[in-house]
């Protein structure tokens, strides 16, 4: 058994660092803390239920450069999830995502400097742009960087300055890439939960565009057992893309989540595009796989979809606070 250690995870009240954090606390017997501003996308009600004796909650910016300094000094590890996530916002309002996921990171990393502290960088896999519907290829760790969006250029950018940082000054940092997740806490402003939300309530799905759009989905469980394996054994200086073999286009995913909850499959509508949409994402994880022996829990898209249908069902009372609000600034953009 590996020692327990202390481990700060930044952004851990969001979508993938809560469940993250619950993973750490179901499957280790590390100790974390959670560094979260609580912006719209913070929600504490995702952190309910925790051990008080292994989880602590601090309210605070990762750009507040003496919080991170003193946070820094009591852990072992930095697992950094705290970012600007959505796609949509940054083509809106472009500015958070600079403070947050390019100055953010620029602060967490001038502190593991500092402190000669363990830290994994969480990224996505839209920092390689996109690949055609037809075209057989996909992404690899030598695939060149091609962001389309605001949000996915400032996650190019934190990336880059991580493998700067790591040459430049020996930080000890990896990085992993991963494609599009799902699961329990999701904020709906997010296609999945937007679609299982709507139709719970009544209201149509909304596709973009004409729906063939593809995304390549992993459960949230399985990037978390991703990036437990990396932060064990990975070498540092490393990229990790994290994917779990789950194409599909986006009207596929409508049409399962009508079927899931009873709806004829044709029963969506189609709206405005997004700007710059990017047609296809794809994940090739072999070096994860073949390197540090992970594999998904989820090999099933079908089954992870009906278990988090399912969870939306059972915790109306976690998502229905954000749900109008959501709706209103997306009517207000035509989608
Ligand atoms: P999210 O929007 O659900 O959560 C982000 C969290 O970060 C929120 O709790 C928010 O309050 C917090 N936060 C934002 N700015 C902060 C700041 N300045 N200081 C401290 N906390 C701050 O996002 P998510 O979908 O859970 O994504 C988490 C990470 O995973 C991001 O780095 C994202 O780029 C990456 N990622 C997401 C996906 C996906 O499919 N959602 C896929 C690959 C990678
Ligand atoms: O209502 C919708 N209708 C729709 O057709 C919404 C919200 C989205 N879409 C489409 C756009 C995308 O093709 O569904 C797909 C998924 O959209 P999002 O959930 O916004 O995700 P995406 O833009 O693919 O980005 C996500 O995956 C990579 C995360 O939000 C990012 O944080 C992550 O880096």
């Amino acid at each position: 058994e590996p020692a327990a250690l202390n481990i700060l995870v930044t952004g851990g009240a969001g979508f993938i660092g809560s469940n993250f954090v619950h993973y750490l606390i179901d499957e280790t017997e590390h100790r974390v803390t959670v560094l979260d501003k609580l912006t719209y996308a913070g929600n504490l009600a995702s952190l309910e239920g925790l051990p008080a004796e292994r989880f602590t909650f601090v309210k605070g910016d990762i750009a507040d450069a003496e919080l991170v300094d003193s946070l820094f000094a009591e852990h072992d590890a930095v697992v950094h999830y705290a970012a600007e996530s959505h796609n949509d916002n940054s083509l809106d309002e472009p500015r958070p995502f600079l403070d947050t996921n390019i100055v953010g990171t620029y602060t967490l990393l001038e502190a593991a400097r500092r402190h000669g502290i363990r830290f994994h960088h969480i990224s996505t896999d839209e920092v390689y742009g996109d690949l055609e519907l037809d075209d057989p290829a996909r992404f690899t760790e030598q695939t060149p960087y091609n962001p389309s969006s605001p949000y996915s250029s400032t996650k190019a950018g934190s990336d880059l300055l991580v493998r700067a940082w790591v040459r430049s000054f020996g930080v000890q940092a990896t990085i992993s890439n991963c494609s599009n997740n799902y699961g329990p806490y999701q904020h709906v402003e997010k296609f999945i939960p937007r679609q299982i939300t709507n139709v719970l309530r009544g209201q149509r799905p909304k596709l973009y565009g004409r729906g063939e759009n593809v995304r390549d989905w992993i459960h949230a469980d399985d990037h978390s057992s991703a990036v437990l394996t990396i932060l064990e054994h990975g070498r540092i200086g490393e990229t990790y893309l994290i994917g779990a073999d789950g194409e599909q286009n986006n009207r596929d995913v409508v049409e399962a989540i009508l079927t899931g909850l009873g709806q004829p499959t044709d029963a969506y509508d189609l709206v405005a595009d997004r700007p710059g949409h990017d047609l296809r994402y794809a994940i090739d994880s072999t070096k994860l796989r073949t390197e540090l022996g992970w594999t998904p829990r989820y090999a099933d898209f079908a089954a992870g979809l009906a278990d988090t249908i399912a969870w939306y069902r059972d915790h109306e009372d976690w998502w229905a606070p954000q749900k109008d609000a959501t709706e209103a600034r997306y009517r207000a953009q035509g989608q």
